[in-house]
């Protein structure tokens, strides 16, 4: 097949390899379209990686994307970015360490850079967001910093005239021990259909008991990628049923009531599209508070899933806090299966 398919959309793929399968992708000359490293050195520009300790025994990951061979690269303001034309993805590693505790200010400018971007290269709809906060529930000096950086985060949608609300890209927002305010995004020239999660209020409608902005994010979000295929994004997803955090202090238990909102979310995609989505094929990063749950959360993975299936044999565990103090463990995922949109 050419690297136009029947759709016309230029394909985009995506496949999780350890850090020297993907390094070898690169060594024969041009690096694929872009990754997302886990525990990977952080001087690979194709390669933006994530500052939190690898928890799995396969230690550093990447989720390697690959577009067709014509990349433009470039930089707005804070954003490193790729563009194929019809893909795109980048990459913000900003130091608000000068810039005092508030993180509002920060997350605006960085948003509306990442808007820029977008507009310059007319890659104008977000798919999905990965953000990581040093520090995320700190005192930021009178409010929590990931509160802070929801506030700088909703302006900046609201500003550049992106979704906030219904039809938010997917996302996930966790928080990291060191280093910079790190936001690393996909876009494409379509906007992504939206998925909600039943069992859960949408983050952007949470009651204002969770800070004075809400979440800006969908529970999940589907593309048609081209080739025939859909891809699933499902946001990072937690115990939480409703707008609550339930089983407090029980890591066992929220493991569990996680992997009922995935099911949930995956149901809930799967009557969006003819591609069918299934929990056990998802590859996935498991983000656990503290590294000594970490046994218990495998444990109860296992035993829903089954040490081999793909979901295991693949996941990412990776320590990180989450975005509420309560939250133990936190997993987000991507899929693609064959299938179309709309009926
Ligand atoms: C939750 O369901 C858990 O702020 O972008 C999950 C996914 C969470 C994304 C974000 C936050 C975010 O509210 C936290």
């Amino acid at each position: 097949m050419s690297a136009r398919d029947f759709n016309g959309v230029p394909p985009l793929r995506v496949e999780r390899l350890s850090l020297p399968q993907s390094l070898a992708l690169s060594s024969g000359g041009q690096a694929p379209f872009g990754a997302l490293g886990y525990g990977t050195p952080a001087h690979l520009s194709w390669m933006p990686t994530v500052n939190a300790r690898v928890l799995s025994e396969a230690g550093a990951m990447a989720d390697v994307w690959h577009a067709s061979e014509h990349i433009e690269s470039g930089t707005t303001g804070v954003v490193r970015w790729r563009c194929d034309g019809h893909w795109m993805l980048g990459a913000i590693d900003l130091d608000e360490t000068s810039e005092g505790a508030d993180l509002a200010e920060p997350a605006h400018r960085a948003y509306r850079d990442l808007f820029q971007s977008l507009a310059q290269t007319g890659c104008t709809h977000l798919l999905r967001v990965w953000n990581y906060l040093p520090r995320i529930n700190a005192d930021g000096g009178g409010l929590e910093r990931y509160r802070q950086f929801n506030l700088g985060r909703q302006q900046a949608f609201v500003e550049a005239g992106q979704a906030a609300f219904e039809g938010a890209p997917a996302a996930c927002a966790l928080g990291i021990h060191q280093g910079a305010l790190s936001i690393r995004f996909l876009a494409g020239r379509v906007a992504p259909l939206p998925v909600e999660n039943p069992r859960q209020v949408s983050a952007y409608h949470y009651p204002p008991a969770y800070g004075p902005r809400s979440p800006t994010f969908s529970r999940a979000a589907l593309a048609e990628i081209g080739g025939g295929d859909v891809a699933l994004f499902i946001s990072g997803t937690a115990s939480i049923v409703g707008h609550e955090t339930v089983h407090l202090g029980d890591v066992r238990a929220q493991t569990e009531e996680t992997l009922r909102n995935l099911e949930a979310v995956i149901a809930a995609a799967n009557e969006r599209t003819s591609a069918r989505f299934g929990l056990d094929s998802i590859d996935a990063v498991v983000y656990v508070r503290h590294v000594a749950d970490t046994p218990i959360v495998r444990q109860v993975l296992e035993q829903r899933l089954g040490a081999h299936s793909h979901i295991l044999r693949h996941a990412v565990y990776l320590e990180a806090d989450i975005c509420r103090q309560d939250l133990l463990v936190e997993i987000e995922a991507h899929a693609v299966a064959a299938g179309s949109l709309g009926d």
